[in-house]
């Protein structure tokens, strides 16, 4: 039987485990990323580690989240990371550069290597052919550290891409039909593979907006075949010497299939408030739009704004509608700037933001009351724009675009011709703002510099043979970690800062959360399917520990999120029978007795005290994960060990 394109690179980085769906297996990282919002804590746990250099082939440090500096925060955080990483062998991206996946595709990706990141669209990697995973901070400090990566082995899909993309229908429109025919749970466990002849009419940046947005389907990863687009791609960022042929065997074998005929497929667009909620543009033609953004790691490529340019040449957008274009790196806005395309796209009114984030966290250009907002980027959760009423919906640059010059939701393919775009055989290459480690002999004489926003570690709690605690919060299907711990320009700056953050703990479904947690001392959450989707922020598993939340019980967990609540030493449960949820209030106390012995047999009954109900629980951990729970965390069980 032939192998999966991600099947060769496990086989090739497995250093232990069976590659059998299910099983649990540790992988060999050779590069790892970090950014500044999750970056700060990430390495703070690598110091603890004692460790001189990292140990991977190349870390970076990008710095492209927390860039509103409107106090000393962020700017402090960002010299932090700055003097870790050039102590301990890490490059390091300063603010301005751009976006953390557009750089590493264009500057550091490699066909084949392993790479995580403290960020859940690390996948945009797979673009070119890279095993790219988001992860929590801490796997990240450990991979750096030389430590494997564990994850479950994941079942192995299959796209299969025919026909060729209609004018005005581009890569995200596919994105948006696999989350259409997936949903945002549908991809958890499995890697994504795309293939087919339809690929081929697919450049680098548009199978990377595949890539990037496959994390919305909850999946481990996905992954295109590293073929001549490829090295055409990496030849134009000068790094040809990177190239490495990679495809899937012709006898490989897929757990599930799907077909999309690229001819058929038309604008779609993803409503309020998930990303699978995905309709055709025209059904909601006339929808008057406040805000169109553009940009975020998702649509920030060259080919993207030079689409938009060609677009906008000439035209001026509709005075009700405020635009912004946020070019992906430092890159794309010079190219643009030297062909002339950026004049084209300020002259028609929209606002020109810097190569980061910016709007897709939150950091800044929040829509207007109960606006409508239409962005080019990969998650419209409630609350995420920083407007708690505004109305965010996800579409392609193109729609985006067309929104600006009517004022309304339109389809693209009313604007008249599309543009040629071609791909640069050569992109311009100025990596002036990425700072080279100091070397191996000097390193002991650098400073680390701290700032007085970095609060201590909270410390974990061993997980007990008993738990008797009342339920701090019940919530439904789908509670994402923007839920848990939202982001946005007020809260991020204090990422380095749990019990500042963790006023703000699931705020956005319970204000009242944090002081009730507290309150209680200890206490547990009960979720519905897909609990903890989306970001990789470990601070969603942190900030309920330092509250004392001891156990989270669901339907169905992501699979970032359950790694980072075992990291915090938070025990993750989820129900023998779904329909069990229902037999849970908040404010019920539960018993969880001989938890140990539980955790031997994968099974658990709950007792609940309040209504007498008992409610079998599936406990299955693997023997590293009993440990590191039973230690009281991944950094307390690093340290035992
Ligand atoms: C996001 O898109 O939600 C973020 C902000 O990039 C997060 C990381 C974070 O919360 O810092 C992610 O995707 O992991
Ligand atoms: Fe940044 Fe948005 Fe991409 Fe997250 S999804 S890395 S916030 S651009």
């Amino acid at each position: 039987m032939g192998y999966t394109i991600a099947q060769k690179i496990i086989k090739s980085h497995l250093i232990s485990g069976e590659m059998t769906a299910g099983k649990e297996i540790a992988l060999k990282i050779d590069q790892t990323l970090t950014q500044d919002a999750t970056g700060t804590m990430a390495y703070l746990e690598f110091e603890t580690m004692g460790l001189k250099r990292v140990k991977t082939e190349k870390s970076v440090a990008y710095i492209d989240h927390n860039t509103l500096q409107s106090g000393f925060e962020n700017a402090d955080d960002h010299r932090y990371i700055q003097s870790v990483a050039e102590k301990h062998g890490i490059y390091f991206s300063r603010p301005g550069n751009g976006i953390c996946h557009q750089v590493h595709l264009e500057r550091f990706g490699i066909p084949g290597k392993t790479l995580i990141g403290s960020d859940s669209h690390t996948p945009t990697g797979g673009g070119i052919g890279m095993l790219a995973m988001g992860a929590g901070g801490l796997d990240v400090a450990v991979a750096m550290g030389g430590g494997a990566y564990y994850i479950t082995m994941p079942k192995m899909y299959k796209v299969n891409l025919t026909g060729k993309l209609k004018p005005f229908v581009s890569a995200k429109d596919i994105s948006l039909e696999i989350l259409r025919i997936l949903s945002v749970k549908g991809g958890v466990g499995a890697i994504i593979e795309w293939g087919g002849e339809g690929i081929k009419t697919l450049s680098v940046p548009e199978r990377a907006t595949i890539t990037n947005m496959g994390t919305e389907l909850g999946c481990t990863t996905s992954i295109f075949p590293s073929d001549d687009i490829t090295r055409q791609f990496l030849k134009a960022q000068g790094r040809e010497k990177d190239f490495v042929e990679l495809q899937s065997d012709a006898d490989a074998v897929y757990d599930k299939t799907i077909e999309i005929n690229l001819d058929t497929l038309v604008p779609l667009i993803a409503c309020p408030h998930s990303p699978d909620n995905v309709v055709e543009v025209s059904s909601l033609k006339g929808t008057k739009v406040d805000q169109v953004c553009i940009g975020s790691c998702t649509n920030s490529s060259l080919l993207d704004m030079l689409k938009v340019a060609a677009l906008l040449k000439g035209k001026t957008i509709k005075p009700s509608v405020s635009l912004s274009v946020s070019p992906g790196s430092k890159q794309v806005l010079t190219m643009l700037s030297d062909c002339q395309a950026l004049g084209d796209i300020l002259a028609s009114g929209a606002r020109l933001l810097e190569c980061t984030c910016g709007p897709c966290i939150g950091m800044g250009f929040s829509p207007n009351s109960a606006g409508v907002s239409l962005r080019t980027f990969n998650r419209n959760f409630e609350g995420r724009s920083g407007t708690a009423d505004a109305g965010v919906y996800l579409v392609s640059p193109e729609t985006a675009v067309a929104a600006a010059l009517t004022g309304e939701i339109t389809d693209p393919r009313l604007l008249g011709e599309m543009p040629k775009i071609n791909m640069p055989d050569s992109f311009k290459i100025n990596d002036t703002a990425v700072l080279d480690p100091e070397t191996e002999e000097l390193c002991e004489k650098v400073d680390i510099l701290r700032g007085p926003n970095i609060k201590p570690f909270p410390s974990s709690k061993k997980v007990s043979d008993n738990l008797c605690a009342k339920v701090s919060l019940k919530v439904g299907d789908n509670i994402t970690t923007d839920h848990i711990m939202p982001a946005g320009a007020k809260i991020l700056p204090y990422r380095s800062n749990i019990p500042h953050l963790s006023q703000f703990c699931f705020g956005v479904c319970d204000k009242k959360f944090p002081e009730r947690a507290k309150a209680l001392g200890e206490s547990i959450v009960v979720g519905g399917i897909n609990y903890g989707q989306g970001s990789s922020r470990e601070h969603a598993a942190l900030v309920p520990m330092y509250l004392g939340v001891r156990a989270v019980i669901t339907k169905s967990f992501a699979r970032i999120h359950v790694a980072n609540l075992i990291n915090a030493g938070i025990m993750p449960l989820t129900f023998k029978n779904p329909d069990d949820y229902e037999k849970i209030a908040e404010g019920d106390s539960l018993e969880l007795r001989n938890i140990y012995e539980s955790m031997d047999n994968g099974e658990a009954v709950l007792k609940n005290i309040t209504n007498g109900e008992e409610i079998p629980l599936l406990c299955e951990f693997t023997d590293r994960q009993k440990s590191i729970l039973k230690a009281g965390g991944l950094l307390a069980f690093t340290k035992e060990n």
